[in-house]
């Protein structure tokens, strides 16, 4: 599968109150279950594409209750000198949604990329995620092209995205892709949403 960025007009949402700030650190959040095959590449990969950017970031990677060397990968990663690299440890398996929403916790950044653990999404996208959010946009999403799912996914994620346009009334091309930037407000005002209604501890 590939990911790109998609033209303006569809998944951006240009920020009415901060067009002038700029980006001084990136977070990067990626939930982590049973990830130990990706997880040595994706940690080198998405700090190459970080490092490029040349400025101030954090990956921060959230341990959702691997039964694998997952948590051992991470913490050696974080534990290194010099690294950029967070665990976040949780005590049990909370799922995916969960799992990012203590990533968001952690972060430092004034702009939070997100991403999967397994590759799907190529962290080489994340300079130009940034690139875009720094024009002045508050969310910056992506779409899937020459996806290798099976027929029955695509159709799912089909009827997916159209529930949740209708529901929502945002227009996005691909609710599904987790490789998307997102400016602090956005964060903190999920975060509030979030321990609102629902706990993660
Ligand atoms: N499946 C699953 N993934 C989780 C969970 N918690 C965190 N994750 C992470 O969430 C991300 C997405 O999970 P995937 O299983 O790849 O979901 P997907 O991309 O929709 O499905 P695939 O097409 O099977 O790859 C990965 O980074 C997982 O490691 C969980 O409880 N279940
Ligand atoms: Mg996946």
């Amino acid at each position: 599968m590939w990911t790109g960025l998609l033209p303006p007009s569809r998944n951006h949402w240009k920020s009415h109150v901060d067009q002038q700030n700029k980006i001084e650190k990136v977070s990067v959040v990626i939930p982590v279950y049973n990830e130990e095959a990706s997880l040595p590449e994706l940690i080198s990969r998405t700090t190459a594409a970080c490092q490029s950017l040349g400025i101030d970031y954090e990956v921060i990677l959230i341990d959702d209750g691997s039964q694998d060397r997952s948590m051992a990968l991470m913490l050696e990663a974080s534990e290194a000198t010099d690294s950029h690299v967070v665990s976040v440890i949780l005590n049990r398996n909370y799922g995916q949604h969960s799992a990012i929403m203590a990533g968001f916790n952690e972060a430092t950044g004034d702009l939070v990329v997100t991403l999967d653990a397994d590759l799907q999404n190529p962290p080489e996208e994340i300079p130009r995620l940034v690139e875009t959010a720094d024009q002045g946009y508050d969310v910056v999403g992506t779409v899937r092209q020459q996806r290798q799912d099976t027929l029955f996914r695509r159709l799912s994620s089909k009827i997916i995205n159209a529930s949740v346009k209708r529901a929502t009334g945002v227009s996005m091309t691909d609710y599904g892709c987790m490789l998307r930037a997102y400016r602090r407000p956005i964060i903190d005002a999920m975060l509030v949403y979030f321990n609102k209604s629902s706990s993660y501890y």
